[in-house]
Order: C-alpha cells, then sequence, then structure tokens
C-alpha cells in the first residue's frame, strides 16, 4: 500500500473528523519512509494499528442548572494507545467537542507522551459543556456527573486525566473529590491536582514555560535568546499566562493576548502589575479580554487574531487551526522567525508548509506543548512516591526534558543545516511507540 493509499482508507474510514484526519496526515507523512524501510514494521501493520483507538468511552452526562433545569451533554474519553505507559492526556470542555477533536487531539499525545522520555501512553476526553457564563455550583454538579461514569474507565495504573481547555485546577478539584468519594482511593488518578492535595509545583506553569525553554532552545541554534524579541501570544488561559511570565523572564516583551472574541495590543508589554492584572481577570473573574485593553487604554481587535502585528516569534497558545496559510504568510513577511505551539496543532497544514518553506524555527505542538504532560508525569511519580518536590527540582527536571525533546527532533530532523522540528518529532515519537508495539506482540 502507498502512502497515498494509506491516507485514502484512513479519511474514508472517518470522512466526519477532518481534525483527525488532518493529524494523522502530518505524522503519516513525515515518517512514512521511516515506516516503509522497516518491513517488521509493515508486517505488523503498526500503522493501520496506531490510528485505531484501543478504545472510545461514550456516555451521558446529565446535571442540573442553578434554576434546576435538567441538561444534558455527552462525555468522551479515547483511550488511544498503551504501548509505552497508562492512557495520559488532558479533559476539554468547550461546546466545539465532539469525537473528531479528541482523536485528533488523543492521536497528538501518543507522540507527544513518547517524546517526553517518560512512560505515558496517549488518551483525551471531554464533553460539549461549556463553562462559560456558569457558576461554580453548576460546574461542580456538571463534573460530578461526568466523574460518577468516568471513574470506571481510569486509574492510576490505566488512565490518568488531567486539564485542557476549559478545565483547569478548579474543574480538577470536583472531579478528584468524586472520584475518592466513589473509589476510597487517594491516588494520582489525575494531574493537576492542587497543591494540598497531591498537586505538582510548576504543574501549572510547565506548558508555557515548557513552549518558552523549547523555542529558546531553537533560537540558540541560531545563536538567538528571547533577549529584546518582540513576542505574540494567542490565548489568555492557563498557556498562555505561563508563556507570558516566562518570556519576560528572558527579556522578551509579549505585545498580545487573545480569547475567543478578539485580541488586545499592548505595545509596552503585558508585564508587572498587567500580567497580575490578566491572572486575575481570567483565573479569579473570569471576564474577557476586552476588559484589560478598557484597564490599560490598550488596542481590542474584536473578533480577530494577533497574528498581523509585527513581531519576531509567535507563540499560539489558544486552540487548534489558529494560524491558517494567510496568517502564516503575514507572520513571515513582517520578520517572524520563529513560531513555537502551546496550543495543539494550533496551523493548518498550508501554514505549516509556508513556515517551513520559508526556513523558519518551528516547533510543534507535539514537541513545543508537552512540558505540560512531562510534569504531569513527574506528578504521578510524586504521588507513587508520596513526596513532593520543590519549586526549582520540577522545574529543572522540566527544563532538562525541553531540551532531550529539542535534542530528539534535532537528531531525527536535521538535514543540511536545516531541522525540521515536525519530522523530527513525529520520527522520534513514533519509532518508541513502534518498537513498543513490536515487542508486545499483536494486541
Ligand atoms: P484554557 O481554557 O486555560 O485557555 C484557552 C484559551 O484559548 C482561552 O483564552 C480561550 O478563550 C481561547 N480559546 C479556546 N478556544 C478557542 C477558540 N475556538 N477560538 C479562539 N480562542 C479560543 O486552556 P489552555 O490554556 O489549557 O489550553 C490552550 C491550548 O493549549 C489548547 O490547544 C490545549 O490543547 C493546549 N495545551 C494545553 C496544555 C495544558 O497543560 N493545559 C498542555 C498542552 C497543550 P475563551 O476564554 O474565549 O474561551
Ligand atoms: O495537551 C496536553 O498535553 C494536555 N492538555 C496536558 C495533558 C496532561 O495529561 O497533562
Amino acid at each position: 500500500m502507498t502512502m497515498h493509499e494509506f491516507l485514502h482508507q484512513v479519511s474514508a474510514k472517518n470522512a466526519d473528523q477532518p481534525e483527525f484526519i488532518q493529524a494523522v496526515s502530518e505524522v503519516v507523512e513525515t515518517i512514512w519512509d521511516v515506516y516503509d524501510s522497516n518491513p517488521q514494521y509493515r508486517k505488523a501493520k503498526i500503522l493501520d494499528r496506531i490510528v485505531e483507538p484501543d478504545r472510545i468511552i461514550i456516555f451521558r452526562v446529565p446535571w442540573t442548572t442553578d434554576a434546576g433545569e435538567v441538561m444534558v451533554n455527552r462525555g468522551y474519553r479515547v483511550e488511544f494507545n498503551a504501548a509505552i505507559g497508562p492512557y495520559k492526556g488532558g479533559l476539554r470542555f468547550h461546546p466545539s467537542v465532539n469525537l473528531g477533536i479528541l482523536k485528533f487531539l488523543g492521536f497528538e499525545q501518543i507522540f507527544k507522551n513518547s517524546l517526553t522520555t517518560l512512560p505515558m501512553g496517549g488518551g483525551k476526553g471531554g464533553s460539549d459543556f461549556n463553562p462559560r457564563g456558569r457558576s461554580d455550583d453548576e460546574v461542580m454538579r456538571f463534573c460530578h456527573s461526568f466523574m460518577l461514569e468516568l471513574f470506571r474507565h481510569i486509574g492510576p495504573d490505566t488512565d490518568v486525566p488531567a486539564g485542557d481547555i476549559g478545565v483547569g485546577k478548579r474543574e480538577i478539584g470536583f472531579l478528584y473529590g468524586m472520584y475518592k468519594k466513589i473509589r476510597n482511593e487517594a491516588t494520582g488518578v489525575l494531574t493537576g491536582k492542587g497543591l494540598e492535595w497531591g498537586g505538582s509545583l510548576i504543574r501549572p506553569e510547565a506548558t508555557g514555560f515548557g513552549t518558552v525553554y523549547f523555542a529558546e532552545e531553537m533560537l540558540k541554534t541560531k545563536g538567538m535568546s528571547f533577549d529584546g524579541k518582540t513576542v505574540l501570544v494567542s490565548g489568555s488561559g492557563n498557556v498562555s499566562q505561563y508563556a507570558i511570565q516566562k518570556v519576560n523572564d528572558l527579556g522578551g516583551k509579549v505585545v498580545t493576548a487573545s480569547d475567543s472574541d478578539g485580541f488586545i495590543h499592548d505595545p509596552d508589554g503585558i508585564k508587572g502589575e498587567k500580567w497580575e492584572y490578566l491572572m486575575e481577570l481570567k483565573n479569579i473573574k473570569r471576564g474577557r479580554i476586552s476588559e484589560y485593553a478598557e484597564e490599560f487604554g490598550v488596542k481590542y481587535y474584536p473578533g480577530a487574531r494577533p497574528w498581523g502585528i509585527p513581531a519576531d516569534v509567535a507563540l499560539p497558545c489558544a486552540t487548534q487551526n489558529e494560524i491558517n496559510g494567510e496568517e502564516a504568510r503575514t507572520l513571515i513577511k513582517n520578520g517572524c522567525i520563529c513560531v513555537s505551539e502551546g496550543a495543539n496543532m494550533p496551523t493548518t497544514p498550508e501554514g505549516v508548509e509556508l513556515i517551513l518553506d520559508a526556513k523558519i524555527l518551528y516547533g510543534p505542538g507535539k514537541a513545543a506543548n508537552a512540558g505540560g504532560v512531562a510534569t504531569s508525569g513527574l506528578e504521578m511519580t510524586q504521588n507513587s512516591m508520596r513526596i513532593s518536590w520543590s519549586r526549582e527540582e520540577v522545574d529543572a527536571k522540566l527544563h532538562s526534558i525541553m531540551k532531550a525533546i529539542h535534542e530528539s527532533c534535532v537528531q531525527y530532523g536535521k538535514k543540511d543545516n536545516f531541522t525540521n522540528y515536525v519530522r523530527g518529532a513525529n520520527v522520534a515519537g513514533f519509532i518508541k511507540v513502534a518498537n513498543a508495539m513490536m515487542d508486545q506482540g499483536l494486541v
């Protein structure tokens, strides 16, 4: 079977899942030569097996609003691949969630987790529940109902969920509370827990910090650093917040942040008190990014994304397909030298192609945002050992993992003085999982 025949088969089988097809195509197109030149992989049909999840659980999530109205959402857990460890990956609560999106995220997670150097398989889950505008009590009832079904499918050695869009410390708390109530077990079954109840220092910061550490490694290969660089960030949630903080620490200036309604442009940089304001606005008040513009008298662009503002570095940290071909072209034209993806698959295939053709530094999500799940892995280790490492210890481990991921990408992606990090990440991630699958036979 040729690569095109294989991808055609995947597309035909999953015709209603464009994001999943997109994620599979990107991986398969970059690893096909490795696959093709290994007859044992072909004989064992590793690729046919790796695109089919181990299992998918879909369930009803009934809950009541504060006004007493009965609501029904759909819950999912995609247990994709456990060749190298228990299923591991976040839960996303967002109205756009559907099976195709969770399968794309679960598929990416297999290779990302493989890159982290830690023993974690790939999974993802979530619901089409929209937390926006819901009270804490409503969110609690939803999370409790979600866990009333999910609990029977997960466990610290089986499947360990965490946060993603719409799921942060508050939601993990409610989910963990119900899990413990049902099982009567305090274990590391979820990560991203609060520090007082089993969480790890640096886990909240890890994805954003890691994305910046990865960009820093890429910049270093060109003899550059963040010092004095102008940086675009999209989103204003967990990943964005700590990406902004780390860029500030390294001497760069972040001039944008966004949410699903628009973006703000602050030419003086989102730093100091302004960063504190953003943290409070998004995590406590749960307000909109437009309020930042009102508070500090900067420009707000409703219904737009930040990629038209000239800058040296772009850190997409909101959601999938948020940099299209035209936006990639604009970034390059405006002199952008580095894109490091905090979000999962934020660049469309056309955008990726343009960025790679321009030969600028480009860290794909499964490498650049792997610091989050890597630190989740460190949280699992601490839970199993019943100890807590210091902030400095966890940060140092995160930093060295991001450097190791960068090295793997260079090892497998460098050719003629140019590193294609997409190829590097996919090949490095794939080989480990494929070899583990070979060792374990046809299961
Ligand atoms: P949050 O829910 O904390 O923040 C998400 C941010 O992105 C918000 O600003 C949100 O705006 C915006 N956003 C969400 N959906 C859309 C959309 N459809 N269009 C435009 N903006 C949108 O999530 P995280 O920061 O945790 O996640 C951000 C990205 O990072 C996701 O792609 C996630 O998969 C990825 N990621 C997260 C990790 C983690 O540890 N949390 C680890 C690795 C990757 P609004 O408030 O308007 O919804
Ligand atoms: O996309 C991701 O890697 C995450 N949302 C984090 C997953 C995790 O298990 O920490």
